[in-house]
């Protein structure tokens, strides 16, 4: 990668960080991360019983951030229940060299060293009342704890989230905050991620997005695959360059993937996944998996907000209409 590229990314990762930290972001509209004991059946929703979250404090950063789970037990509120609730769900934070370069922990499962890097703090919680619909807080953490990386400007920190046995669904939300006390932004900082397990709305005026961005002039196709979509609604790539192509949906307990082409209008902007459900709303409960990959069968980043904006088509707005 160039230092000029370095440095144009970095300058749009300034201009487009506001709302960046909760995660799923604001404008991703997805209600809540979901991560399934590991006995639990994957026509669930979820194959791998792990979810991997990365956080970049930016290098002028110097007072501590502290990294929040909102509703991090399984049980009560906002959990999915399979006969009694019997799961324990690790979040563990890591930091310092290896932990975030290491590609292991770019990949969609937990294999090889995806753990690599200093353990910062980890917590295992099941059903436990006191943090149900609660945040839960991890920090201080000094930012220079993390692992520096030039390409994100800044210190990285890795969150797993692992469903280490039972069989209930747990749904939580995270939040890059520069205090303990609620939620507030951390000036310039950004969530991304490789591979998302989301539960989708159950309200079908509701549209879901995730923002893969497409940073490498030698992408000229990616490939989407998701898991247990239960044939609901339709997913469509809109970008600055494409009106609106449909991608494939998968069945329930199934894995499914299409390609996308990628032109070079698209080189340096984010794309718009846009997850749209059934109108009959007659899917409830939709818990997914879903990530991209490019044509070398690396996967793409998605940003919490995406990159550069919302991509806006720029073609003839008489040819907008999904193809
Ligand atoms: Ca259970
Ligand atoms: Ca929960
Ligand atoms: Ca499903």
């Amino acid at each position: 990668m160039s230092k000029l590229f370095n440095l144009s990314f970095i300058l749009l990762l300034v201009v487009t960080m506001a709302q960046a930290q909760p995660v799923p972001g604001t404008d991703e509209n997805i209600p809540n991360l979901m991560t399934f004991g590991a006995d639990a059946e994957t026509s669930w929703g979820d194959a791998h019983f792990c979810q991997i979250i990365f956080f970049t404090v930016p290098k002028s950063q110097t007072a501590p951030i502290y990294i929040k789970v909102f509703d991090p037990d399984c049980g009560g509120e906002n959990d999915e229940i399979q006969g009694e609730w019997d799961t324990q769900t690790s979040f563990s934070l890591y930091g310092g060299k290896g932990s975030c370069s290491n590609e292991d922990a770019k990949k969609i499962n937990l294999d090889g060293d995806y753990d690599e890097g200093t353990l910062l703090a980890s917590k295992t919680f099941g059903d436990d009342t006191q943090y149900d619909m609660k945040w839960y807080t991890f920090g201080p953490i000094n930012p220079s704890e993390g692992e520096y990386i030039e390409e994100e400007g800044g210190f990285v920190f890795k969150l797993i989230i692992e469903g280490v046995s039972g069989d209930d669904g747990n749904m939580y939300r995270l939040f890059m905050s520069d205090n303990a006390q609620d939620e507030k932004e951390v000036e310039g900082g950004y969530a991304f991620y490789f591979k998302y397990t989301i539960r989708l709305h159950d309200d079908p005026k509701e549209m879901s997005h995730i923002y893969p961005y497409i940073n490498d002039s030698s992408i000229v196709s990616i490939k989407q695959t998701n898991f247990d979509w239960d044939s609901d609604g339709w997913i469509v790539v809109r970008s600055v360059a494409t009106a609106g192509k449909f991608m494939k949906i998968s069945k329930d307990d199934e894995w499914i993937s299409s390609l996308y082409t990628i032109v070079p209008e698209e080189y340096n902007t984010s794309l718009d996944i846009q997850m749209k459900k059934h109108p009959s709303g007659s899917i409830r409960n939709n818990n997914v998996i879903i990530y991209f990959e490019n044509q070398y069968g690396e996967l793409l980043k998605s940003y919490s907000v995406p990159i550069g904006g919302v991509p806006k088509y720029k073609g003839n707005p008489e040819a907008e209409e999904i193809e």
